[in-house]
């Protein structure tokens, strides 16, 4: 296993913090939080290439830094990976094809079809050789729609794919579920559960995106080893509202 996998227990999960924001200081202070990795979310978040290089060419204390490219497009990965991303999570992968597209994007030849260009040396980073970028790189796979669960096996067992990364949001949205009541189905074929266990069967990491403790944590039990357990721009409104909320209460209290 390589990438965002590489020199980990499998069985401690890995948590990550997920980037909206298009702040390189927010994404330090997120990967200072005690996360594994962030994934600056370039589909639904803020960031672009100008953000991505920002936040890729400062040092982050061994926390990975992935980017969610806005769809399975070879120019935008090759554009993350020349920046100095660790990896990608590729969204709406929803075939073998679509996951061996992916895997091309990120590997050099003969592996794969990346054209060679990272940004490293303009920072004054080592750059690494062909071959020890292909083995170091991190390809995560998004399955969140119905098509993609109907093949997840293939998809999974794709050479070259790191991890099936579930997003269930847009899952439940194609499948006309509660996205809580998805993660709870306690069914033993349930579609979470169905994610996992062809994860199980390829070899690969099993991820998804949980960004709630409660929500993670399910994940984690459904058996989920690299969970998302909040977003910043989650953990700033929730936290600075809990603050608010407690000065306000204990105002009110000494106050009569
Ligand atoms: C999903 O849940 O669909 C996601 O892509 C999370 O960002
Ligand atoms: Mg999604």
């Amino acid at each position: 296993m390589s990438g965002i996998s590489a020199g980990v227990p499998e069985a401690e999960p890995l948590l990550g913090g997920w980037s909206m924001l298009r702040s390189p200081a927010v994404a330090a202070l997120l990967a200072a939080s005690g996360v594994d990795w962030i994934c600056l979310d370039a589909q639904h978040g803020e960031h672009d290439d100008a953000s991505v290089l920002d936040v890729c060419s400062r040092r982050h204390d061994g926390v990975r830094v992935l980017v969610r490219p806005p769809s399975n497009d070879a120019a935008w990965i090759g554009r993350a990976l020349d920046a100095g991303a660790d990896g990608v999570v590729v969204p709406m992968v929803d075939s073998a094809a679509d996951a061996r597209a992916a895997v091309h994007a990120c590997r050099y030849p003969p592996l794969g079809g990346r054209s060679w260009g990272p940004l490293g040396g303009l920072h004054a980073r080592p750059v690494p050789a062909a071959d020890a970028a292909n083995r170091a790189v991190s390809v995560a796979v998004m399955v969140e729609t119905a098509a993609a669960l109907a093949v997840v096996d293939d998809i999974a067992a794709t050479p070259g794919v790191d991890e099936v990364f579930v997003g269930p949001f847009d899952l439940s949205l194609t499948l006309g579920r509660d996205v809580d009541d998805l993660v709870a189905d306690p069914a033993a074929d349930a579609p979470l559960r169905r994610v996992v266990a062809a994860c199980a069967r390829a070899g690969v990491r099993a991820a998804a995106f949980g960004a709630t403790a409660d929500r993670s944590s399910a994940l984690l039990d459904l058996g989920f080893t690299s969970v998302v357990v909040t977003t910043d721009a989650a953990a700033l409104s929730l936290g600075a509202a809990s603050v608010v909320t407690a000065v306000r209460r204990g105002a009110r209290a000494a106050g009569g």
